[in-house]
């Protein structure tokens, strides 16, 4: 169904696969390989269905939105995975890889003011349509070098990283060929899947010595996670559920440990943003080898699970009101929340957001949030002789002829990443601080391309739906 009859540029009868097609393909791939490297994922897997199954069965009117914004083909396959990469040859590559499965980088995050030395982009599809087709996502993060002040160790950390390769040849020779031909073909495009999974495996022995491993952990775990290994693996795989507080109160009982709280925006009738929580970091069985040959076997943190509720997209007045909130909730509490204190947080933040309409009318009608736009079946009787435009759009959706759904936000949020970072961190780490912040430029640099601004990227869908809807009105 997603096969695409494209032709190439020579316009030879190659026919290519879809990038829809080869983004699931892959996503199913790197899920199959993630249950086997950590079996708790798949436990979750399960839960998260469970869970979805009995909100669908019993909310008839999430059903229906679901279905009207074509999301609910979507739940089920819908994942996102974080990687964090060392220098900038491979950002700039990993961008070429995830454009081959039609992922684009939006957005720029700045970590490094929440104590994580790194800044980050998501490769997502950015046409709604194919996002619904395949809904994948990776959170990709490129270590900064410039935060680290130990000049001996950035020269070290330089040296190995400088002297790794986490594509393999087959993977850079198939992005070529995607490039040079506009896709890649049936066999090429499940060889691509297969070579490009590897980048992002586990690897059990770590390409430095025990020694170089503690000096690393000791500047920052982050950085030990990303240097010392031969690449970058997918530290965890995320599941979208429809109720994140049924997830949490669920997840002891199958023998998965919570974090402490959740993450982002309080429970609402009308879910906005993300709501985020995980479970601990697995400790793993690393070897360490030396120049003599010996070994010595020592454990490693890194890879955890996730599971994420998404509501609706914020406006930048509405993510403002929304960071204005958080950052009053953390500052009554004294920063991020801990195990002592996440009952008092969660109350404080429910207090706060009251001041937060929950209706989709009120986020509608004081525009804090991005909405579908759809015709009803009134629009048959609409005066044939009138041309309408976006200025009717407001008195036709208040006289019936269009109605809305709300945008699901589709990206990340910055104090939520850094709070999943620090509940796999110890606590000296999430309380690092960094002196210099957003470093946009550079990351662009590195990347190759500007990321695709959020707002704009929202901005358009809306317009988008609102177009179709007008060229309907007006046919
Ligand atoms: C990335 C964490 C960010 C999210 O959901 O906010 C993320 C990481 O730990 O590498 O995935
Ligand atoms: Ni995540």
């Amino acid at each position: 169904m997603l096969s695409n009859n494209v032709t190439d540029n020579n316009n030879t009868s190659k026919v290519f696969e879809s990038t829809e097609y080869i983004r699931n393909r892959f996503s199913v791939v790197m899920s199959n390989m993630y249950k086997k490297e950590v079996p708790l994922y798949d436990e979750l897997l399960e839960l998260v269905n469970d869970i979805n199954n009995d909100v669908l069965s019993k909310n008839n009117n999430i059903k229906e939105r679901l279905e009207k914004t074509g999301e609910i083909t979507r739940l089920n396959m819908e994942r996102h995975g974080a990687i964090r990469l060392g220098k900038p040859y491979e950002l700039f590559t990993m961008r070429r890889l995830f454009k081959v499965m039609g992922m684009f980088p939006v957005g720029y995050y700045d970590l490094a003011t929440a104590g994580v030395p790194v800044h980050s982009t998501a490769f997502r599809a950015i046409e709604n349509a194919t996002l619904n087709q395949a809904p994948f996502r990776v959170f990709t993060s490129l270590l900064r070098l410039d935060l680290i002040d130990d000049e001996q160790l950035r020269d070290k950390i330089d040296t190995i990283l400088e002297n790794r390769q986490i594509f393999s040849e087959k993977t850079l020779e198939l992005i070529d060929k995607s490039e040079k031909n506009g896709g890649l073909n049936k066999e090429d495009a499940e060889l691509f899947v297969q070579e490009a999974l590897k980048t992002f495996q586990w690897h059990d022995t770590a390409t430095v010595d025990y020694e170089t491993y503690e000096e690393l952990l000791n500047q920052h775990r982050l950085i030990a996670d990303v240097v010392a290994f031969k690449g970058p693996h997918i530290n965890h795989l995320t599941p979208r559920t429809l109720d994140i507080d049924q997830v949490q109160a669920s997840m002891e009982a199958r023998n998965i440990p919570p974090k402490d709280n959740i993450e982002g925006p309080p429970a609402r009738k009308c879910p906005i943003l993300l709501r985020q929580t995980s479970f601990q970091a697995l400790t793993e069985n690393v070897t360490f080898k030396n120049d003599s040959g010996s070994k010595k076997t020592g454990k490693h943190k890194a890879r955890f699970g996730e599971i994420e509720q998404r509501g609706a997209a914020l406006t930048q007045k509405g993510q403002d009101l929304y960071h204005e909130l958080l950052n009053k909730t953390r500052k009554a509490i004294g920063g991020s929340p801990t195990a002592e204190n996440a009952e008092e947080y969660n109350q404080l933040l429910a207090e706060n957001f009251k001041v937060f309409p929950d209706s989709y009318n009120e986020l509608y009608n004081q525009e804090l949030a991005y909405f579908h736009y759809f015709t009803t079946p009134k629009i048959e009787r609409l005066a044939k002789d009138k041309i309408y435009n976006f200025t009717d759009v407001s008195k036709l959706l208040e006289d019936g002829y269009l109605s809305i759904e709300p945008m699901i936000y589709e990206d990340f949020l910055p104090v939520s990443a850094a709070g999943i970072f620090a509940s796999n961190l110890g606590t000296d780490d999430a309380k690092r601080e960094y002196k210099e912040t957003s470093n946009h430029t550079l990351f662009e640099k590195d990347l190759g391309q500007p990321v695709y601004d959020l707002i704009k990227w929202y901005e358009n869908i809306q317009a988008e739906t609102i177009i179709k809807c007008l060229a309907e009105i007006n046919a």
